[in-house]
């Protein structure tokens, strides 16, 4: 038997027995997908005009800020292989390509009412017309991250006046593209975005004003939604006829034990990690909770009035219901407790409780990732109870490991136990899951730790000049999932 034929054996075997997978197949209407964003792909950082955003910027600055040293100005150098990558996505064989527009390559001085770059402008429409030519529809986010920089020494998305900014440059896209683009995600993770960017400097700008920086941050966010989403609704779909959502992540909280304290700590947790975001848009406001808690905690810290800022009414019936489909980006599961030790004030303060996880679950390469399927399950079952079982669209989910690593049985069995968990979501629990969209298609710039976690179903060799692309074998998996709609593919 060649090395070959016994490698396959042993593959089918591994990624066959490994997890046990449903039987149901995926709705005929159900949308399979894969996603990139542009700075952790495109490179080209100043080509074609393009001025820095909040990533370039920084890590130019300060290239300690990633654990290898490195940044995005090559990437993937889609900038250049986008139509390799489209020949990528079109043999994966999926309904649509999830990718975002870098905003300071379309408008390079950012501000409202200011000039086009050519460049840019061609670049995404040569990008659109080959995946339309390929029958391969575009999902595009508006804004994945990477603000421009003119913009952050305004304040970024702490100063009000960004919102009238990014009215104006997501226009333009409905303008440029809309005849073409039919599905736009306004914002990509607006925890990631105000958290980690404004609070806990995780990610660029790298600000720590940790409990007021975030949620001022997301008030903005959440106005500058849903005034775009109105936007479009009245001067935009009459004819273009598209839809727009926006992504919300979320880890999932259990209770740690089945104790009632622990049942309302994870009741806190969900209602502070995701009603936060989600609550406006499909409420009409913050949630309750947090509104009441923390109030009285910014009354007793000393502040004025409540750190978290108060939609009007006009705001209020604007956000409300401002949504088509709903974003879901969701990766792990924690258990939740009472407790913790957080900086005064902090978001994690305000919420009050710790995270753990248990010991039998699998960690990937990433510090925050672990393998808890049924953790999607949960957390679609809560969306459809708490929101009136919306359209939820899965914009990302996937798996992180080290190295080249082509046999990725670890990413694959990942894969089919979190579809088998949408499946049980849909057909046993009733929810209206719409689509799966696999983080992500490339091994990219994974923010601050730089190249060294591989998200990719393709391996992308960034030692070599060419960025030399191999599928691994969970492309090859998703794409078999893709073709038949089953998890059943021995
Ligand atoms: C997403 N979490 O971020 C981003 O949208 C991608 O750009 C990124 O590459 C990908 O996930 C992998 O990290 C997340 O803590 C970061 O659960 C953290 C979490 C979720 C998503």
């Amino acid at each position: 038997m060649s090395m070959t034929v016994i490698h396959s054996i042993a593959f089918l075997f591994l990624t066959a027995v490994s997890c046990e997978v449903s039987n149901y197949s995926f709705p005929e209407n159900f949308q399979f997908g894969v996603a990139t964003a542009s700075y952790q792909i495109e490179g080209g950082w100043n080509e074609g005009g393009r001025s820095e955003s909040i990533w370039d910027y920084n890590l130019h600055q300060n290239p300690n800020l990633t654990d290898d040293k490195s940044n995005g100005d090559i990437a993937c150098d889609s900038y250049h292989k986008w139509k390799e990558d489209i020949e990528i996505v079109k043999n994966l064989g999926v309904d649509f390509y999830r990718l975002s527009i870098s905003w300071s390559r379309i408008l390079p001085s950012a501000l409202k009412g200011s000039e086009l770059s050519t460049e840019g402008v061609i670049y995404y429409n040569n990008i659109i017309d080959e995946l339309i030519a390929n029958n391969i529809v575009p999902y595009v986010t508006i804004f994945h991250w990477d603000t421009p920089q003119v913009l952050e020494f305004k304040g970024g998305w702490l100063n009000e006046t960004v919102i009238e900014d990014y009215i104006y440059y997501a226009r333009i896209l409905f303008e440029l593209y809309g005849d073409r683009v039919k599905h736009w995600i306004t914002f990509n993770e607006p925890h990631q975005i105000c958290e980690q960017g404004y609070a806990t400097a995780e990610k660029a700008p790298f600000k720590t004003l940790q409990g007021t920086g975030d949620y001022l941050c997301y008030h903005h966010v959440a106005i500058a939604h849903g005034k775009i989403y109105r936007i479009y609704e009245e001067e935009y779909k009459p004819t273009q006829k598209g839809q727009v959502g926006i992504t919300i992540d979320c880890v999932f909280g259990a209770p740690k034990t089945d104790t009632e304290e622990d049942k309302q700590a994870a009741i806190d947790y969900m209602e502070f990690q995701y009603g936060w975001f989600a609550h406006p848009i499909l409420s009409g406001n913050y949630p309750p909770l947090m509104i009441e808690k923390i109030g009285e905690l910014s009354r007793r810290e000393g502040f004025p009035k409540s750190r978290l800022p108060e939609f009007t009414q006009d705001e209020i019936k604007i956000i409300n219901g401002s949504f088509d489909f709903l974003g879901l980006n969701h990766y792990t599961t924690v258990l939740c407790s009472y407790g913790g030790n957080y900086p005064v004030p902090s978001h994690r303060n305000d919420l009050g409780t710790i995270d753990s996880i248990d010991p039998s679950w699998k960690p990937s390469a990433a510090d925050w990732l672990w393998e808890v399927p049924w953790g999607l399950r949960g957390l679609l079952v809560y969306i459809k109870d708490h929101y009136n079982n919306p359209p939820v669209l899965i914009t990302e989910n996937g798996w992180a490991n080290r190295g080249r690593y082509i046999h990725d049985v670890d990413r694959i069995n990942y894969m089919k136990g979190y579809l088998s968990e949408v499946l049980k979501a849909i057909y046993d629990d009733g929810c209206n899951v719409i689509g799966y969209t696999a983080w992500s298609l490339l091994d990219n710039f994974e923010w601050t730790y730089g190249y060294t976690m591989k998200f990719g179903l393709v391996y992308v060799d960034f030692e070599s000049e060419n960025r030399t692309r191999t599928p691994r074998d969970s492309y090859e998996i998703y794409k078999k999932i893709v073709a038949t709609k089953s998890l059943q593919i021995y």
